[in-house]
């Protein structure tokens, strides 16, 4: 039998032999969509394993059910948030990339959340593009000189209003040229993911404009759930919770060093430098926007309180 699993977490391997493949295009609790190889949907049960969407699996038939998934596969990329303990939660596997949505006014544009997303793709192995969206109501502009500064680092900047669709016929071309990947939309809550998402998709439903979406797992005893579509033209996009805060799951001082958007190539006097304030031969003050290194040393900051807590009688 396939269920010789004797420990939750303990025969994981067991399954990796057995089984069909197939990926994890939707959870909702322990239950998930599993497509595979031939593109059909089998709905099967978690059984102790831990699948997330983009999950790559191994199922098999189940009696009463679809199925059963016996083995989750390495991701390749995972999107990770940290919660308030430093537990990392895991929440899309083998993404290519966030879809950062963003908004100038209604909400206001949060360039420390924007850096926090960045920081979550690039530790996470994947890419990130930023969507200003509702740019029929006007763009601020603090917002446009932040975005102008980010696409000068190289992330893809797309204008966009779910309103009136314009900028979504170029979303949608970089989506279907891509082809690495699954794109998440990520942002705080009202910014217009789902708005932007609907318009992607315009035959399919999507789930609820202008409400909190369940998609996704924000509380501890809320019911996981997210979902894969595919966009006509190419490509895959998944919606998401909007959230007011995010820290990226399992990071080390010296990974926000590497990874925070706009602190990279710096020739600080020693190596390990983490430019933190009155440091030795620190050169990231002349070289680095003041208000980038602000919000740099607060996500260090939190990072590091978030370790001394986590040190005593944490043997994990
Ligand atoms: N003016 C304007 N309103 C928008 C636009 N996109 C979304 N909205 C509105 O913003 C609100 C939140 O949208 P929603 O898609 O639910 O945001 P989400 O929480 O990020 O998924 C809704 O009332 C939408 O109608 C836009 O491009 N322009
Ligand atoms: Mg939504
Ligand atoms: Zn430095």
């Amino acid at each position: 039998m396939a269920g010789a699993r004797r420990g939750r977490d303990g025969r994981r391997d067991r399954g990796t032999e057995e089984g069909r493949r197939g990926r994890v295009v939707a959870t909702r609790g322990r239950r998930v969509e599993v497509e595979g190889e031939q593109g059909a949907v089998h709905i099967c049960f978690l059984a102790g394993h831990r699948a997330v969407v983009g999950d790559r699996v191994r199922w098999v038939r189940a009696q009463g059910t679809g199925g059963k998934v016996v083995a989750v596969e390495a991701r390749d990329t995972a999107l990770t948030r940290s919660d308030r303990d430093g537990r990392e939660r895991v929440l899309a596997a083998n993404l290519g990339g966030l879809l950062i949505v963003v908004a100038s006014e209604h909400p206001p544009y949060r360039p420390g959340l924007v850096d926090r997303y960045q920081l979550a793709a690039s530790v996470g192995g994947m890419r990130s593009a930023i969507v200003l969206n509702k740019t029929d109501l006007g763009v601020g502009d603090a917002v446009d000189d932040d975005l102008g500064f980010r696409a000068d680092q190289g992330t893809p900047v797309f204008r966009v209003s779910a309103e009136t669709g314009e900028g979504l016929e170029a979303l949608a071309a970089f989506l279907a040229e891509d082809g690495q990947g699954a794109w998440a939309l990520v942002g705080h809550s009202g910014v217009g993911k789902t708005s932007v998402v609907a318009r992607l998709l315009p035959e399919q439903d999507v789930g609820p404009v202008g409400e909190i979406s369940t998609f996704w797992d924000q509380g501890r005893h809320t019911t996981t759930g997210s979902k894969l579509f595919f966009v006509p033209g190419g490509g895959e996009i998944a919606d998401s919770p909007g959230i007011r805060t995010f820290l990226p799951g399992r990071l080390a001082p010296e990974t926000v060093r590497d990874h925070f958007p706009g602190m990279g190539g710096l020739g600080c006097r020693y190596r390990d430098c983490l430019h933190r304030d009155g440091e030795d031969g620190c050169v990231a003050p002349d070289e680095v926007a003041p208000e980038v290194l602000v919000r740099y040393r607060r996500v260090l900051d939190e990072v590091e309180g978030i370790a001394s807590r986590r040190a005593p009688g944490d043997g994990a």
